[in-house]
């Protein structure tokens, strides 16, 4: 696939997707052995399988949300986006949201609710959320602006929403700048990849409130560069174990401890991987291999889904696997709608 192909932009959004569905299989399970993996992704490929039987968690719900305020407002629109996401949680409230976002959803419906960014500001005793909830819905910025700068500005408001601790809207800006440089054919060269990654963050994690956020949660300055610069140095080992990853990475809920983990699982992935089947495209070795990891295996599956398929576009994508996802049509779908909105915004219209 070319650079910034309408392929890649399909293989983001049917990468996610796939992620998020077969990942919540796991969701929660701390130790899930590679063969229980490979047996649920066989079983998407049995001629029986109904269309759509895999349902969609949360990370696709708020995603869905994302991608329809993007293609139907001309600008990026934060009020459009937070009514979305609370008339999506009245409407499916069982799709399981974290434990804490639900308290913003429930002000967000409160006609007595003025400022949409308010609800967030009070979660956790007035720190915010670090849930990896910002992060799960943050590919669709990276299909709908071509600029780096658009991507971090609206990538960090859209987290907002639900997380206003630095941890957790840093999170999705990273995640958004991984779909964004991936798309443009950057992930193959590794660790050039990871660099242009944490030279964007150098500069977010030098403001004020992430310094201070980092130290009131014990962490070190510049935690996600931190994380980031791990990532390259587990990629030049010659080979990672599954539990080496997850005590050096994380793969919780917290997107510190997620999304450097999908980035990681990624690039990893890149080759050929010995443990697993031979004929597997990238795609299915990023999400066989995220699923091993256990844990929070629906978003972290998700956000290596979409850089996956950003990078390998829907070449990648087995058609089997795709149809067992509920829907898998509209992610094709609005893959194409993004794509033109993106080439319109490049051209500067
Ligand atoms: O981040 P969020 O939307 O959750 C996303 C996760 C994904 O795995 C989805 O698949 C779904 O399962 O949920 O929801 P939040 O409730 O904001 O954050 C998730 C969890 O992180 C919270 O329920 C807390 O357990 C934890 N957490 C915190 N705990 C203590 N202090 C997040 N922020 C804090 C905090 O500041
Ligand atoms: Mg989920
Ligand atoms: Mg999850």
């Amino acid at each position: 696939a070319g650079p910034s192909s309408l392929s890649r932009f399909r293989g983001a959004l049917v990468g996610a997707l796939l992620g998020d569905c077969v990942g919540a299989e796991f969701e929660g399970t701390e130790e899930v052995p590679l063969d229980r993996v490979l047996q649920h992704l066989d079983g998407l490929e049995e001629e029986n399988r109904g269309d759509g039987i895999l349902q969609y968690s949360d990370d696709t719900a708020m995603t869905r949300c994302v991608v329809q305020s993007l293609l139907s407002r001309s600008e990026f629109d934060v009020s459009d986006l937070g009514r979305r996401f609370a008339e999506e949680y009245r409407r499916a409230p069982l799709r399981g949201y974290g434990a804490g976002v639900v308290q913003v959803f429930k002000k967000l419906l409160s006609p007595r609710c003025a400022d949409v960014l308010q609800p967030a500001r009070e979660q956790f005793g007035g720190r915010g959320s670090f849930g990896n909830g910002g992060a799960m819905r943050a590919a669709p910025i990276a299909l709908a602006y071509p600029q780096t700068q658009d991507v971090i500005e609206f990538s960090r408001r859209c987290a907002l929403l639900t997380h206003a601790s630095s941890l957790g809207y840093n999170g999705a800006v990273l995640q958004a700048l991984a779909v964004h440089f991936a798309l443009r054919g950057a992930l193959c060269s590794g660790g050039q990849y990871l660099e242009l990654l944490i030279g964007e963050m150098e500069s977010l994690e030098r403001e004020e409130k992430a310094l201070s956020d980092a130290r009131e949660l014990n962490e070190a300055d510049f935690p996600y560069c931190t994380r980031l610069r791990k990532v390259k140095e587990m990629l030049e080992r010659s080979d990672v174990s599954v539990e080496e990853v997850v005590m050096e990475l994380g793969n919780g809920i917290a997107a510190l401890h997620s999304v450097p983990t999908a980035i990681f699982c990624a690039l990893h992935c890149l080759s050929v991987r010995p443990s697993l089947p031979p004929h597997y495209s990238g795609v299915q070795r990023t999400l066989a291999f995220s699923l091993a990891l256990g844990g929070d295996t629906d978003t972290i599956a998700t956000m290596a889904g979409a850089i996956a398929g950003a990078h390998y576009g829907m070449e990648q994508v087995p058609a089997s696997w795709q149809r067992c996802c509920e829907g898998e049509q509209d992610a094709e779908e609005w893959g194409e709608r993004l794509h033109k909105l993106y080439q319109s915004r490049a051209l500067g219209g």
